[in-house]
C-alpha cells in the first residue's frame, strides 16, 4: 500500500480543517482551544484510504496546518515532510497574505505536486467564482501548480459539491508521488510527544527517509539520548515498520516527554551527526521587504525544527530580492541537518518569511580556493561526483566511509556501491575504510620527493632518510603513506632499503648478502682486540666474491671502522683505541717504552708489535727514540 502524505496550505478561515474533515470524517482541530476559537493553532492529522487506478489502496494522511499569521512557525514544523499539497483559497475572500507566504514556502522547501481548492463554492455565485478562478490561475502562473498540469478544483465543504472531483485529483496527484529514499539512513523529525495512556512516551512524525522497525535503537539529535522503539503505530494501527514517507507515531522506551521536542529528530545510532553550521544554497523572495545583508541574523526553520541563525554570505555584502546565492549558517546550538534540507528564513521583524533554501554541506570544513566550485558539484545532486568531491576536499589524510555516511545520510552499503566504480578506474584510492582522492596521492609523491631531496641536502652522508621520520614530516597516514611510497618505488623515482628511504643512486646500495659479510668482517677483527686475524682469511670465509668482499672492505676503511697499519695488518678502530688508552695508562709509570715492554703491556708477538709502534709513530702517540719510544 502506496502512503502518501498531503498537507493543506492557505489563508485563516479558508476552510481547510472543514475539507480535511468534509474528506476523512476526522476533525484535525484537536486542541481544546482550537474547538473553543475556531481556528487552528497548531498541526493537526487525518486520514483516509482511496483506490488507486491499479486496483491497490492510497493510503492518504493529512497534516492540516494553521492559516493564522502568528502560527506560520507551526505551518513550518508540518509542512516539512509532505508529499504534495492542497492549497485552499475560499472563493469568497480569493487571494489573501498568508495564500502567498504559504505558496512562497511551499516552493522554497520544493514541494512539487499539488492541487488548488476552491472552496466555499456554495458561498458565492457563478460570476465571482469566475472572477476568482481568473485570478488565481494568474497567481499560478510559471509555479509547480499552473493549471492544467496541476488542476484547480472548486468544492463546499458544507454541501459537498466537488468533494468527488477532488479525490480524484488527489489520487492523480498521489500516483505521481515518487517514493522517498527507504535505503537512506532513517530520519523522523519529531513534530509532537506526548503521554498516553497505558503506553508511555508517544513522539509523532512524518518519516522523510529510510525505515524504523519495533525492538529499535535509535539516537536523539542532538541530545545524544539513546532510546528504544517499544511500538510503531501509523494512523493508528500498530505495525512491525514505518517506512519513508508514511506518518509514524513511536512509542518509546527509556525516554521521558522531558527529554523530547517538537524539532529534535530520531535517527539510527552513532551513525550521524549534529552541527552548529551549514553551507547552504539561500534564495531571497522577490517579494521580501529588503535586502538581505552579509551577517544578518534571521529565524531559521528545517524540517520540524526552529532556532535563530547567523547568515554569512559566501562573497557578497548583500542580497536582493530575488537573488539566490551560496551562504553559511550558524546555529546556536547544535541540531541535526543533513544534505538536500530544506530550510525557510524569517526575518525577525516583523516576522515575515523572506527566503529559504536547501542544505549543500552540513559539514563545512575551513573554506578553501575552490570551495565554490565544491558546493556547486554538491547542488547537483548526483550521488557519484559528490562523493568524489567529498573525499577530495579532504586532501591525502582522505575520508573515512563512516564520516562520508555522516557527512550525506546515506547507507554504507549505497555508498560503496557509488565508489566501487570511482576505485576501479583509480579516481579514487581505497584504503581499508579510508578513501583518497587519486590526484590528492600524485602531490603527496611530489612532497615526499621534495622532502626526500632536502634532507638529502643537510644530511649528506646518510644513505637515505628513515621511513618514519619521513612520514611523520609529510603528516600521512601509514596506508596512504606506504601507498604513495609503493608507486614511487614502482616508477623508480625512489629506493627503499631497509628502513631508509631515497632518490635512487644516493647513499650505499648494499644487498643483503653485502650487508651480511660486511657485518662479518668488522665482527672479525672487533671481536680480535690487537690479535687481528690475516684480512685475505675473512674474506675468504665470506659468501660474497674477492671483488665485492674487497669493496666492502673499502668501504669500511673510509668510513674508519677499520685501519690499516700495515700492508698485511688491519684493526678494528675500538682496538686501536683501547691500545692508545693502555699507553695513556702506562705513560703514569713511565714515559718511554720498549719493543719487550709494548709486548707483555699488550700481549701480542713481535710479528704485530713493529707495526703497530710504528704506526703510532705515524700517529704521533710515540715518537722513536733509538730502540725505545717515547710517549707523547
Ligand atoms: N459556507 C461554507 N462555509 C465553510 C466551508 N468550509 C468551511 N467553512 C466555514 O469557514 C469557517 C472556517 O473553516 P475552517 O475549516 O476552520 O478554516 P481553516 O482554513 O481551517 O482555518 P484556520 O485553520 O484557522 O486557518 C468555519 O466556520 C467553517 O464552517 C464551505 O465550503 N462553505
Ligand atoms: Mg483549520
Amino acid at each position: 500500500m502506496k502512503s502518501v502524505v498531503v498537507g493543506t496550505a492557505g489563508h485563516i478561515d479558508h476552510g481547510k480543517t472543514a475539507l480535511v474533515k468534509a474528506l476523512t470524517g476526522i476533525d484535525a482541530d484537536r486542541l481544546e482551544e482550537e474547538k473553543r476559537r475556531g481556528i487552528t493553532i497548531d498541526i493537526g492529522f487525518a486520514h483516509f484510504d482511496l483506490p488507486a487506478p491499479d486496483g491497490s489502496k492510497l493510503r492518504i494522511g493529512f497534516i492540516d496546518v494553521p492559516g493564522h499569521e502568528r502560527f506560520v512557525r507551526n505551518m513550518l514544523a508540518g509542512v516539512g515532510g509532505i508529499d504534495l499539497v492542497l492549497l485552499v483559497i475560499a472563493a469568497d475572500e480569493s487571494i489573501k497574505p498568508q495564500t502567498r507566504e504559504h505558496f512562497d514556502i511551499l516552493q522554497l522547501i520544493g514541494v512539487k505536486l499539488g492541487i488548488t481548492v476552491l472552496t466555499k463554492s456554495d458561498a458565492v455565485d457563478a460570476e465571482t467564482l469566475d472572477v476568482v478562478r481568473l485570478e488565481v490561475e494568474e497567481f499560478l502562473r510559471g509555479t509547480f501548480l499552473q493549471p492544467p498540469k496541476s488542476p484547480i478544483v472548486t468544492v463546499s465543504a458544507l454541501t459537498g459539491a466537488g468533494l468527488d472531483d477532488l479525490k480524484k485529483a488527489i489520487v492523480a496527484a498521489a500516483v505521481e508521488v515518487e517514493p522517498r529514499d527507504s535505503r537512506a539512513l532513517a530520519r523522523l523529525p519529531i513534530d509532537r510527544v506526548f503521554t498516553m495512556k497505558g503506553f508511555g512516551t508517544v513522539v509523532t512524525g512524518t518519516l522523510i527517509s529510510g525505515t524504523i522497525r519495533k525492538d529499535e535503537e535509535l539516537e536523539v539529535f542532538p541530545t545524544g539520548q539513546k532510546v528504544r522503539v517499544r511500538g510503531v503505530q501509523m494512523h493508528g494501527q500498530t505495525t512491525d515498520v514505518a517506512v519513508a514517507g508514511q506518518r509514524t507515531a513511536l512509542n518509546l522506551a527509556a525516554a521521558s516527554t522531558e527529554d523530547l521536542a517538537r524539532g529534535m529528530t530520531l535517527a539510527p545510532p552513532a551513525t550521524l551527526a549534529a552541527t552548529r553550521s551549514a553551507d547552504v544554497q539561500l534564495r531571497l523572495l522577490s517579494s521580501a521587504p529588503r535586502t538581505l545583508k552579509d551577517r544578518a541574523r534571521a529565524h531559521f526553520h528545517s524540517n520540524t525544527m526552529e532556532t535563530v541563525a547567523d547568515l554569512r554570505l559566501y562573497g557578497k555584502a548583500e542580497l536582493s530580492p530575488g537573488e539566490s546565492q551560496f551562504a553559511q549558517v550558524t546555529l546556536p546550538g547544535s541540531a541535526l541537518l543533513l544534505p538536500g534540507d530544506r530550510f525557510i528564513i524569517r526575518q525577525l521583524s516583523p516576522v515575515v518569511t523572506i527566503g529559504g533554501g536547501v542544505v549543500l554541506d552540513a559539514a563545512p570544513i575551513r573554506r578553501m580556493p575552490g570551495h565554490e566550485s565544491f558546493l556547486q558539484v554538491l547542488t547537483s545532486g548526483n550521488p557519484g561526483p559528490i562523493l568524489r568531491t567529498r573525499t577530495a576536499r579532504r586532501g591525502y589524510e582522505g575520508i573515512s566511509l563512516s564520516r562520508l555516511v555522516a557527512e550525506t545520510g546515506w547507507r554504507t552499503s549505497s555508498i560503496e556501491d557509488q565508489l566501487a566504480q570511482a576505485v576501479n578506474e583509480k579516481q579514487l584510492f581505497r584504503f581499508g575504510d579510508r578513501l583518497v582522492h587519486a590526484p590528492a596521492i600524485f602531490g603527496l609523491q611530489q612532497f615526499i620527493l621534495s622532502t626526500i631531496t632536502d634532507f638529502k641536502k643537510e644530511n649528506s652522508l646518510v644513505g637515505g632518510i628513515a621511513r618514519e621520520e619521513l612520514r611523520e614530516q609529510v603528516k600521512a597516514s601509514v596506508g596512504v603513506f606506504t601507498a604513495a611510497l609503493d608507486l614511487l618505488v614502482r616508477d623508480r623515482k625512489i629506493e627503499v632499503v631497509g628502513d631508509l628511504v631515497r632518490l635512487p643512486g644516493q647513499g650505499v646500495v648494499m644487498k643483503n648478502e653485502e650487508a651480511e659479510s660486511e657485518k662479518k668482517i668488522e665482527e672479525a677483527f672487533a671481536s680480535a682486540g690487537l690479535r687481528v686475524p690475516a684480512l685475505h682469511e675473512v674474506m675468504a670465509g665470506l659468501k660474497v666474491d674477492k671483488a665485492r668482499a674487497q669493496k666492502i672492505v673499502t668501504l669500511l676503511l673510509r668510513d674508519k671502522v677499520l685501519v690499516k697499519v700495515s700492508q698485511e695488518l688491519v684493526f678494528h678502530r675500538v682496538a686501536l683505541e683501547e691500545l692508545r688508552r693502555q699507553l695513556a695508562e702506562y705513560k703514569g709509570k713511565s714515559s718511554r717504552i720498549d719493543v719487550a715492554k709494548f709486548k707483555e703491556l699488550t700481549g701480542v708477538s713481535r710479528k704485530y708489535a713493529i707495526p703497530l709502534l710504528e704506526y703510532l709513530d705515524r700517529e704521533h702517540v710515540t715518537r722513536r727514540v733509538g730502540d725505545v719510544r717515547e710517549i707523547l
